[in-house]
């Protein structure tokens, strides 16, 4: 099994769970020599950190997010292991060997943020207007954040609530009608005390997992090394129909 009794519980009760060793070394260096490239940048070169690439599908300055849509990469797609497709399937309580696997990555690479670091708010996922995704059964099951460098402290650490999610859909619960919408549930989520978050420092292959309401946000980058991370892409019907992305990509969601 790829992850531990304890992993699991652990995930159910604080509604995360950061695991490493899902994904050898060999091939998360692999993977961050793809994001290099991909970003345009050279690890040794500190002068190409902060450009940002001609290529990116996006770029979101206040945040400085790079993003990078439906990327095949064979480095990239190779972090998704047989150990890690074990992980979530184990985490969801599904049989193992019976999920289908993702297609593609997209990017959330953080280039450094000129300005104050601060924590940022909680949110949940799956709140864009356009969508006007459903808060049950939600967008996904669980989600995975794969980190492919090493993040240090006010280096673009995700935020997580520990047990938000518990509290979120109670929230949710407590007014089924005006709560109908994620869009507006994460309205009021400020609200909620929800207690200190964990700024996470990962390492290079670790993994995030959270679940559907779980309470976390991105914080910001104000190192100048590159924060790479990326989450998982799916191009079938079932995926494209929760939650449609961008040209035939949705979520990966299992
Ligand atoms: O950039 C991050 O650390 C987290 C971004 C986020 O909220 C997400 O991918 O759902
Ligand atoms: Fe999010």
């Amino acid at each position: 099994m790829a992850l531990t009794e304890e992993q699991i519980v652990s995930y159910q009760n604080n509604g995360y769970l950061l695991a490493s060793d899902l994904i050898p070394d060999a091939i998360s260096a692999r993977a961050e020599s793809a994001m290099w490239k991909l970003m345009q940048m050279e690890p040794d070169l500190p002068e190409t950190w902060s450009r940002v690439p001609d290529t990116a599908d996006e770029y979101t300055e206040s945040r400085g997010v790079v993003t990078f849509n439906g990327v095949q990469d064979p480095g990239l797609m190779a972090c998704v292991t047989d150990d890690y497709l074990t992980a979530v399937a184990q985490l969801l309580g599904e049989p193992i060997g019976s999920l289908h696997p993702p297609k593609a990555v997209h990017t959330q690479n953080l280039i450094q943020h000129n300005g104050d670091w601060k924590l940022p708010n909680p949110h949940v996922d799956g709140i864009p207007k356009e969508h006007m995704h459903k808060t049950f059964p939600g967008p996904y099951r669980i989600t995975s954040l794969f980190y492919l460098s090493n993040v240090e402290h006010q280096g673009g650490g995700t935020c997580a609530w520990p047990g938000s999610h518990r509290k979120i859909r109670q929230l949710a619960e407590s007014d089924p009608i005006k709560y109908k919408h994620l869009y507006d549930l994460n309205k009021d989520i400020p609200s909620l005390d929800l207690g200190d978050p964990i700024e996470l420092t990962p390492k290079r292959g670790d993994i995030l997992f959270f679940q559907h309401l779980f309470g976390h946000n991105g914080s910001p980058n104000i190192l100048p090394k590159p924060r790479f991370m990326m989450r998982l892409f799916c191009s079938c019907e079932k995926c494209y129909s929760k939650w449609a992305k961008v040209d035939h990509w949705g979520h990966w969601a299992p």
